[in-house]
């Protein structure tokens, strides 16, 4: 099936974002998707009660009548799996693995769901069916052969339900491994780690009606306009009603400068649009920290000052004094650390920090915001709890209208992680498990994606299982990752659609086609509703509305207790019984996870419930039960080693610092076309955004079709070929590429440290003239 691509053109957006645009693209969207009168009863029945959640992102439900509930990458992302379109035996019969691995992550998906379960066992080069009964056996004899359960791996993407997500942590622990890397690996890890050691929660403290109530709400690295499109409405509101929006990013996102609401019919006539910050600041990549003490050392400036004018100062002193432990270090780390190197570090003049710092120390209600400009660098952790120990300062946690607001991707990565998907539980979680259960759970840490990864490197993983995602295409250094999941026994992908991971496999394989949010999900006892919990710790129920395209499709639930049952036996429980009524799984998370009690009940409440925060509630789970300031000094971007070799190599040093970014028309790994509205690409994704001055100094010109090869102190060649230079309104020094095209050029060994997410925001390359066929672009 071929896909629609567009002729290549650039072409900056004028237009605000959201508005006409966006009601044009959801209409393409629909019709595209082989069935749009089925679609629209889907689309009218997301994210509202009785309906189901968006598969989309995680920002929550707006709990006022009127608000947006939908948004237009929200409707891609249901008519994409909602497609009408079937990937089925003859398709696998008709399209050999060498030919499906030739053609672009945008074909594969575009070919539509996902129908049948089917097998790869070497003996040829295509997939073909195998019953599910035998696709069970299959993993079961696999897995019962490994010489210890530590040589098998159960990836998770956040797209999973809580049911899906217990049973599954449950069956990988029963079977006797911590082995759960996830998605989460790779997106929001540093804001768990920097906010536990911290605060004592990993999530963030907001909620939703904390956006009404805020002064000033600062959006640090996160491009909500394309990302998570429901926060435009909060965010334009909150400037409209006089409050502080403060943007940091170093490209000129369009969703963070206009907006015109699609469902207000007179903005939509009459062209009006609305602001959506009021002052935007564009730091170096990985500067954020830096801006961050900038802030912060003028709020010890002005509190000297104050004092000696026997006046109160910015900082609120009684919340330090009873809630915090460490401050005199923190203050003494930002007094050591000079101007001159904040000034260097952030990318920003002195005047703008302190216009920054002025506006923070005025606010008496203040929210910060971020994503993956902070959570994908070496030192995200560190810069998290910067951040952290700035709001600490004026007692911005706990209080209405302020707090940290970690703004999660998966819509349901972080009930995931409330149901135990995680590399490293901890032990009460474990104390939990084994009470319940009466059986022993594994305490060793397993590995996370990147160790996954060098595991299966070195042999010492053979059983890959995911559950959803496209792990192939997702991790960084793709290359190695390709070669870490052929040298597996056997991989196995529970999915949607179809993607790498499917081509990338094992020596043998398997496709398990599962059952997405939109569709009816029929067990013995009747329709199912699954639930998950989003950015705000709400929980809340999802109903599907499709039916199935095949009746070959299984829940997630009912294909991990396949596995288990085949595995384990009813060990250490009835998994098939379980799965008839999903009502039974959650009895056993109410008796596992604090929180959940009473969940049945719980979830009759219209909107779902909400999970106590205790940070929000000014209580610190933390070893010494205070809030922690948590000091470090101004970390360099890259390793020393990767500086030396860089440095050693003189005129070979880095050209440019690459960021990986989304664009408009994508989720993920999965491409929904090769458009760019608001950055104004269209009809291709190899390209390379550089600033003008960059390009020339470097010695190309505008349109160039390039080479990109990442710098790092190992002697592997990582580089990309035949990319289109675009020049750009983007800071001099900095470059930006499309994920996953360029993760190629991510180190494995470069990732954050604490966290060991790949620094996806941070890679330093050198260009060189193509050596790819020339294309005419
Ligand atoms: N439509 C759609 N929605 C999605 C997704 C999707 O792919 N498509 N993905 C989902 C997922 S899993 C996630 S995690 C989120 C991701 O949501 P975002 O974090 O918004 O995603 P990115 O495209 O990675 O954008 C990062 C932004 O940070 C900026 N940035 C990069 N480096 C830095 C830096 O060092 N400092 C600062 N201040 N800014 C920086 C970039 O310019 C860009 O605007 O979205 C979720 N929602
Ligand atoms: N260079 C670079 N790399 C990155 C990032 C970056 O910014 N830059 N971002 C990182 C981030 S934030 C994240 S979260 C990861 C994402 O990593 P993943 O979550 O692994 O990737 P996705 O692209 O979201 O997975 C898409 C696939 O999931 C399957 N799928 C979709 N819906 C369902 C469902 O309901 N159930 C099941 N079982 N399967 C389903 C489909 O088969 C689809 O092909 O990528 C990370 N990688
Ligand atoms: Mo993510």
């Amino acid at each position: 099936m071929k896909t629609p691509v567009d002729r290549f053109r650039f072409r900056p957006y004028q237009r605000p974002a959201a508005g006409w645009g966006a009601l044009r693209s959801v209409a393409h969207a629909w019709l595209d998707s082989r069935q749009p009168f089925k679609n629209l009863r889907a689309m009218l029945q997301t994210n509202q009660n009785g309906g189901f959640d968006c598969p989309g992102c995680a920002w929550g439900e707006a709990p006022k009548e009127g608000r947006i509930r939908f948004c237009e990458n929200g409707a891609k992302a249901v008519n994409w799996e909602a497609s009408g379109r079937g990937v089925d035996r003859e398709f696998f019969a008709s399209n050999a693995l060498p030919d499906l691995l030739a053609q672009d992550d945008y074909w594969l998906e575009y070919q539509g769901r996902l129908t049948e379960p089917m097998v790869y066992d070497g003996s040829s080069n295509f997939y073909r069916p195998i019953s599910w009964e035998d696709a069970f056996t299959l993993i079961a004899d696999a897995l019962k052969q490994l010489a210890s359960p530590d040589q098998a791996a159960f990836y998770t993407s956040g797209r999973a339900s809580n049911e899906a997500a217990f049973l599954y942590q449950l069956f990988a622990r029963s079977y006797g491994t911590n082995n759960l890397p996830d998605c989460s690996n790779m997106c929001h890890e540093a804001s768990g780690v920097a906010l536990k050691a911290s605060i004592g929660t990993g999530k963030g403290t907001v909620t939703y009606e904390d956006f009404d109530k805020a002064e000033a709400i600062f959006v640090i690295g996160q491009n909500p306009g394309t990302n998570h499109p429901r926060m435009l409405e909060p965010l334009s509101e909150a400037v409209a009603r006089g409050a502080q929006v403060l943007v940091f990013n170093p490209l000129r996102e369009r969703g963070l400068e206009r907006f015109q609401a699609p469902q207000n019919a007179l903005q939509m006539l009459t062209g009006g649009e609305l602001a959506m910050n009021t002052d935007y600041f564009r730091p170096s990549l990985g500067g954020d920290m830096a801006v961050i003490r900038g802030i912060a050392k003028f709020l010890f400036q002005w509190q000297d000052e104050a004092e000696q004018a026997g006046e109160a100062g910015p900082l609120d002193l009684a919340f330090i004094q009873e809630h915090c432990a460490d401050y005199e270090a923190y203050r003494a780390v930002v007094e050591a650390t000079s101007w001159d190197e904040i000034v260097s570090y952030s990318g920003l003049a002195l005047d703008e920090l302190e216009r920054a710092a002025h506006i923070y120390s005025r606010s008496k209600a203040t929210i910060i915001c971020w994503a993956m400009g902070i959570t994908q660098h070496r030192h995200s952790v560190a810069t998290i709890q910067e951040i952290t120990n700035l709001q600490l300062l004026r007692g911005q946690v706990g209080r209405p209208g302020a707090g940290l607001c970690p703004v999660r991707g998966h819509s349901n990565v972080q009930g995931d992680r409330t149901m135990g998907i995680d590399d490293n539980p901890s032990a009460p979680f474990l104390d939990a498990l084994e009470k319940r259960f009466e059986m022993p759970m594994p305490r060793d840490a397993g590995v996370n994606v990147v160790k996954a990864i060098e595991a299966m490197l070195e042999g010492r993983i053979q059983v890959f299982i995911g559950l959803g995602g496209n792990f192939a295409q997702a991790t960084p250094d793709t290359e190695r990752t390709h070669s870490a999941l052929r040298n597996c026994d056997l991989t196995v992908q529970i999915s949607t659609k179809l993607n790498r991971s499917h081509l990338v496999t094992g020596k043998r394989a398997l496709i398990l086609p599962c059952l997405g949010r939109t569709d009816i999900d029929m067990q013995t006892s009747g329709a199912q509703a699954v639930t998950v919990e989003d950015s705000f710790s709400m929980v809340h129920a999802s109903f599907g509305q499709l039916k199935p395209l095949s009746k070959e499709m299984r829940s997630e639930p009912a294909i991990i207790a396949g596995i288990a049952q085949a595995t384990l036996g009813e060990r250490p429980v009835a998994w098939l019984h379980l799965v008839e009524e999903y009502g039974r799984i959650r009895e056993l998370v109410a008796d596992v996870i604090p929180g959940f009690e009473d969940f049945n009940r719980k979830l009759e409440t219209p909107g779902g419930f909400y999970l106590q925060n205790s940070a929000g509630l000014r209580q610190w789970k933390t070893e010494n039960g205070k809030a922690n300031f948590v000091s470090h000094t101004l970390p360099a971007p890259l390793p020393q080693a990767v500086l030396d070799k860089i440095g050693k190599e003189g005129a070979r040093k880095a050209d440019l610092v690459l960021q990986t970014l989304r664009s408009h028309d994508q989720y993920n790994t999965t491409v929904y076309g090769l458009n760019d509205r608001y950055r104004g690409v269209t009809g291709n994704r190899r390209v390379l955004f550089a600033h003008k001055d960059d390009i020339h100094r470097l010695g190309f010109a505008d349109r160039q079709l390039v080479d990109i090869v990442s710098l790092w102190s190992d002697d592997v060649d990582r580089r990309v070929q035949g990319f289109t230079l675009i020049e750009f309104d983007i800071p001099k020094g900095q470059a930006a590429a499309y994920y996953p095209e360029a993760n190629p050029l991510v180190p494995l060994e470069s990732y954050g440290i604490g966290s060991f997410t790949p620094t996806s925001k941070y890679i330093a390359i050198r260009l060189e003239p193509s050596s790819a066929p020339q294309r005419i672009v």
